[in-house]
């Protein structure tokens, strides 16, 4: 089964999946290990590898292949660059920044791409994904030349993300930007899910269950935490069960208003 099919199997199942994000420029390769290994046995359902000023391919070939044989989880991409692509990942998200201002992070960068995908990594399948930047936005909003999206104008996202459906991403990503002072609003995201069918990714600022477990009660196929595991790793396992629990009721509640 491929990394997407696995994805939207996991989000059915639960309703909202957790995937952990590791920047491996900031922890050593054995933290990386220890790591990846822990949020897999805390029930993390993919593994995220990625930061907005990336390092090198023969950098992130050496963290991957440290992984690899012993995870069962996939592990995707999430490139700052397209210098950040490495055969030892299973998918790599092809991130269109929807909302930047400089056509590079639209369209650019993602052509680069292409012809390394067809030409070198023809083993990692890559899942098409809208990523729009929210609210604090983050080192990626900066470095991406975002115009954030004010966290009150649900409209205006729910605009990018309707028009994201229609252009034909396979995935949509609301991010408030990694270490944001305040998440993506549950708000915005149950309208947003209101009208958009196609998986929806939050991410940024998330540091504790109550608010993963809103974000998913409030209709995130997915929620992305990275941040935590450095600041208090105690909290991650918790933090992946209120996701899951969030989920499933949200789905009983969706079957029981059907
Ligand atoms: C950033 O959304 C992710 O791309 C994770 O954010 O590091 O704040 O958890 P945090």
């Amino acid at each position: 089964m491929g990394v997407k099919d696995y994805l939207l199997k996991r989000i059915a199942e639960v309703g909202t999946i957790h995937m952990t994000l590791l920047d491996p420029d900031k922890v050593t390769v054995r933290e990386f290990r220890e790591l990846a290994l822990m949020v897999q046995d805390y029930g993390s359902d993919a593994l995220m590898v990625g930061g907005s000023l990336g390092i090198s391919e023969g950098q992130l070939d050496e963290y991957l292949s440290a992984v690899k044989d012993s995870l069962k989880i996939p592990i995707i991409l999430f490139p700052g660059s397209v210098a950040n692509l490495s055969r030892y990942a299973d998918a790599v998200f092809f991130l269109s920044v929807l909302n930047s201002a400089d056509p590079y992070f639209i369209v650019g960068a993602q052509v680069q791409a292409s012809v390394l995908l067809i030409k070198r990594f023809r083993n990692l399948e890559p899942i098409s994904l809208a990523y729009i930047i929210v609210g604090d936005g983050g080192a990626v909003g900066y470095v991406s030349n975002a115009r954030p999206i004010p966290y009150d104008r649900d409209d205006i996202a729910l605009a990018y993300a309707y028009a994201a459906q229609l252009m034909g991403f396979d995935m949509i990503y609301l991010e408030a930007g990694s270490g944001a002072r305040e998440p993506v609003r549950p708000r915005m995201v149950s309208k947003v899910k209101q009208l958009v069918s196609k998986p929806l990714i939050v991410g940024g600022g998330i540091r504790d269950p109550e608010k993963a477990a809103e974000l998913a009660l409030a209709g995130a196929d997915a929620v992305v935490t990275g941040t935590i595991i450095e600041e208090k790793p105690e909290l991650v396992k918790d933090i992946i069960k209120a996701v899951h629990d969030g989920g499933i009721t949200r789905r009983r509640k969706e079957l029981e208003r059907n």
